[in-house]
C-alpha cells in the first residue's frame, strides 16, 4: 500500500545529497514504490521486523510474534541508536518488550537505513554497534494531484490479517497524505502443528504528513522554503509474549514533528522540532498459575530539536548537525500477593535526560577513484532522578549516589574507499563511547527471564567505549559473479554487563539471584561475512551469504546472544512482470555460550544462555505485477498497478528455534501467505 510517493525533483536532489553525506551502509526499501535492491518478498505488507531482517548486519531477538528487538553487529538496543527521521525516541518497557521500531508501521516508512558501527547518522548518539534511521514516507511536492493505494494480506498460520490504505494530494505548493494500517494475529502454530499460546497481537496505526512550500520572492514557482509536519499514532493491544511471564495490554505511541527546510543553491538546511510519547502497560491477568499478580506500567516521552545543514563544497560533501533532546522515563510495579497488602516499587525512577550534541561528517573525494569519509560527534548529557522514592530505594545499595549525573560521550570514525572497475576496497577505524542506559544505571530489581536474575542498576558505572576496525573487499571473478568479504572488530573498554551479586537476594519469585550492572575491563565482538552474487542469465540470479561472529568477555568467555555461523542461499528468477525466488537459510548449532568452569562450579551459567540446535528452512515466494509498474513517467492511468505476492515460509514445517529466540520459543511452522497491493 501507500505507494503514492513521487518526490519532486527538488526534494529528490535534496535526499540524494543527504544520502551521499551519510554513506548509508545498507538500506531496505519498505514502501511499494521505492527503488532499491533490498526489499522483503512480502512487499510493503511485511512487518517492520521482517523488513529489518533483510539487512545483512541485523538479527532480531524474538520474545513473541510482535516487536522484535533489532540487533546490529551482534549488539542489542543499549549499543545502538534508533531514530525515526532523525528523531530520538525511547522505549518504555523495563523488559524490552517494545523496541522503538514497534511504534511505527510499514505504511509510515519509505525505507530503513543502517549505518554499521561507530559511523552513525548525524542524530545518533551511543551507537557503538550501529545506527538505524527509519525514513518516513511523505508525499512530497508534485504536480500530480492524487495518489492512493490499498493493500491486504493474509497469512494462514496464525490467521494474520493485514489491511492498509492511504491517499495523497499534492501540488507544487502543498501536499497532504494520510493512511491507516491494521494488523491482527492469533496464536501461531510451530513446526509440527502445536499452537504457541500467547503469540497473538493486534495493532492499529494512523498517520498523516503535510507540507507547504512558500512562494519565492518575485517568482511564481514554489519557493525554497518549506514546512513539513508529521503525525503518527500507533497502538498495539492484546500482545502476547510467549517467551516472557507477562503480556502487554496496551503499547501506545504518539509521534509528532514539525520541520522547516530551506534550500540553498548547493545546500539544504533542515530544522525539526519533535515530541513523542509512549505508554506501555503489561498484563499478566490472562496467564494461568500466576504466583503474584503484578501491574507494571512504563512511560517515556521525548521532546527534541535538531538542525542539519548539508552542503557540497568542491570535493567535500559536508553535514553539520546540532541536536538537543529531553527524555523522561518512568516505570513502576505493584505486586498483589494474595491476602497481603500490595507491594509497590519504582523500577525506573523518573529519569530525566537532557542531551545535546554536535556532529560533523565529511565525504571527501581524494582522487578519481578514492574517497575518504570522516565523521565525529560529541554529546553532553545530564541525568536527574525525579522520583524520590526510587532514588532513596537505590541509595540503600549506593550510599554515595546523588540525584544528578553528567556524562560526555563522543565518537570519531574514518573510512577510506578505493573503487576500480574490478574491485572495491574499503577500510576504516573509529572510537566511540556511550553512557549507561537508564536500566543499567538506575534500574531496580528488573527481572531478566533470559538468565532468571533480578538486575539492579549501578549509578557509578563508567562510560563504555570501543575501538572499531573494519574492512571490506568486493571483487569480480567473472563480469557476472561478485564476491564481498567484510569484517569488523570492536575492542571494548569498560564493557557494561550484569555481574553476580551474592550478598543480595532476589525479589521475583523463582529468580536465581541478583546481578548488578558493572564495567568489565575489556570485551571483544567480531563479525565476518562472505557474500556472493551471480547473475547466471538475464533472468536468473543467485546469491549466497555466510557469516561468522564471536564475542568474548574479559575472562575469555563467550558473551550472550552472539550469532553462531549463519548462512543463506537464494535463487531468483525474473521474467518481465513475474518474479519468483527460493531461499534456504540456517544457523549452525549455538554452542558458544558463557558456561565457564568457575560459574559452573557455583552452579550458575554465566549469562544464562543455553545451546540452540542447528536448523535450516526453505522459503518460496512469487510475485506478479499487473499493469505497468509504478515509477514510469507515463500517464497516470498507466502508473497504476496491482501486485500479487504469494509465498510459503518454512515449507517443510520444521520445528526450530534460533539462538535469538528468547527462552527458545519455537518459530512459526509452515506458513502460506497471500498479499495484494493496489496502487492508483
Ligand atoms: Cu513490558
Amino acid at each position: 500500500m501507500l505507494s503514492t510517493v513521487l518526490l519532486s525533483s527538488i526534494l529528490l536532489s535534496d535526499t540524494v545529497a543527504a544520502q551521499k553525506a551519510q554513506n548509508l551502509d545498507e538500506v531496505v526499501i519498505v514502501s511499494e514504490t521505492g527503488r532499491g535492491r533490498k526489499r522483503s518478498a512480502k512487499g510493503q505488507v511485511a512487518s517492520i521486523d521482517e523488513h529489518l531482517s533483510e539487512l545483512k548486519n541485523v538479527s532480531l531477538v524474538r520474545r513473541g510474534s510482535y516487536a522484535w528487538e533489532p540487533v546490529v553487529n551482534n549488539m542489542q538496543t543499549e549499543r545502538l541508536s534508533t531514530t525515526i527521521d532523525g528523531m530520538k525516541i525511547f522505549y518504555a518497557c523495563t523488559d524490552k518488550m517494545d523496541p522503538v521500531t514497534s511504534y511505527v508501521e510499514s505504511g509510515n516508512l519509505q525505507s530503513i537505513s543502517l549505518n554499521s558501527g561507530l559511523d552513525g547518522n548525524p542524530q545518533a548518539t551511543g551507537n557503538i554497534g550501529g545506527s538505524l534511521d527509519l525514513k518516513l514516507r511523505k508525499a512530497g511536492f508534485d504536480s500530480d494531484a492524487f495518489h492512493a493505494s490499498a493493500s491486504a494480506g493474509h497469512e494462514w498460520n496464525g490467521h494474520v490479517q493485514v489491511y492498509g490504505a492511504d491517499a495523497a494530494l499534492s501540488s507544487h505548493r502543498t501536499y497532504l497524505n494520510a493512511g491507516a494500517f491494521y494488523r491482527h494475529a492469533d496464536n501461531y502454530k510451530v513446526g509440527g502443528g502445536d499452537e504457541l499460546h500467547f503469540s497473538q497481537f493486534q495493532k492499529v496505526n494512523v498517520f498523516t504528513n503535510a507540507g507547504v512550500r512558500f512562494p519565492s520572492f518575485g517568482g511564481t514557482e514554489g519557493g525554497l522554503d518549506m514546512l513539513e509536519a508529521t503525525f503518527i499514532f500507533d497502538r498495539a493491544t492484546d500482545v502476547g509474549y510467549p517467551a516472557l511471564n507477562m503480556d502487554v495490554a496496551k503499547a501506545e505511541g504518539l509521534i509528532t514533528s514539525l520541520a522547516y527546510k530551506h534550500l540553498f543553491p548547493r545546500a539544504s538546511w533542515e530544522t525539526k522540532a519533535y515530541y513523542n510519547h509512549i505508554t506501555h502497560e503489561m498484563d499478566d491477568t490472562k496467564r494461568p498459575d500466576v504466583a503474584i499478580h503484578m501491574d507494571m506500567p512504563g512511560k517515556s516521552w521525548t521532546a527534541g530539536v535538531y538542525s542539519l545543514l548539508t552542503t557540497s563544497l568542491k570535493q567535500h560533501d559536508l553535514a553539520l548537525n546540532y541536536d538537543l533532546y529531553y527524555n523522561r522515563l518512568f516505570a513502576d510495579m505493584t505486586m498483589y500477593p494474595g491476602g497481603a497488602a500490595p507491594m509497590y516499587m519504582v523500577t525506573w525512577p523518573d529519569v530525566g535526560t537532557l542531551n545535546t550534541g554536535l556532529a560533523l561528517t565529511d565525504n571527501v573525494s581524494i582522487a578519481r577513484r578514492q574517497s575518504l569519509r570522516l565523521s565525529a560527534k560529541v554529546a553532553w548529557q545530564q541525568q536527574r532522578l525525579n522520583n524520590e522514592e526510587g532514588y532513596h530505594a537505590l541509595r540503600v545499595f549506593f550510599p554515595g549516589m546523588t540525584d544528578a549525573y553528567y556524562q560526555t560521550t563522543g565518537r570519531i570514525a574514518a573510512n577510506y574507499q578505493l573503487s576500480t572497475i574490478n574491485y572495491q576496497l574499503s577500510f576504516g577505524a573509529g572510537w566511540g563511547s556511550r553512557a549507561p542506559t537508564v536500566t543499567e544505571a538506575y534500574g531496580y530489581y528488573l527481572n531478566n527471564t533470559f538468565d532468571q536474575y533480578d538486575y539492579i542498576g549501578n549509578p557509578s558505572l563508567k562510560n563504555e567505549s570501543a575501538v572499531e576496525l573494519n574492512g571490506s573487499f568486493n571483487f569480480s571473478v567473472l563480469p557476472s559473479l561478485h564476491f564481498t568479504i567484510d569484517g569488523n572488530v570492536f575492542l571494548f573498554s569498560n564493557y557494561i554487563i550484569g555481574q553476580f551479586e551474592t550478598r543480595l537476594s532476589p525479589m521475583t519469585v523463582g529468580a536465581e539471584g541478583v546481578k548488578v550492572y558493572g564495567n568489565i575491563s575489556h570485551a571483544t565482538i567480531a563479525n565476518a561475512s562472505l557474500t556472493a552474487d551471480w547473475q547466471l542469465t538475464e533472468q536468473l540470479r543467485w546469491n549466497g551469504k555466510v557469516s561468522y561472529s564471536s564475542g568474548r568477555d574479559d575472562d575469555g568467555d563467550p558473551l550472550p546472544l552472539i550469532s553462531p555461523i549463519s548462512w543463506q542461499t537464494e535463487l531468483q528468477y525474473h521474467y518481465q512482470r513475474f518474479q519468483t525466488q527460493a531461499i534456504v537459510k540456517g544457523n549452525a548449532r549455538q554452542s558458544n555460550y558463557g558456561e565457564n568452569q568457575r560459574s559452573l562450579a557455583e552452579g550458575k551459567s554465566k549469562y544464562g544462555e543455553t545451546a540452540a540446535s542447528e536448523w535450516a528452512i526453505l522459503n518460496l515466494s512469487a510475485q506478479y505485477s499487473f499493469l505497468r509498474p509504478f515509477g514510469s513517467k507515463r500517464a497516470k492511468l498507466e502508473r497504476s498497478s496491482f501486485v500479487v505476492r504469494v509465498g510459503v515460509e518454512n515449507l517443510f514445517d520444521k520445528l526450530y528455534a534460533t539462538y535469538a529466540d528468547w527462552n527458545h520459543i519455537p518459530q512459526k511452522g509452515r506458513n502460506i501467505y497471500l498479499n495484494l497491493t493496489f496502487v492508483l
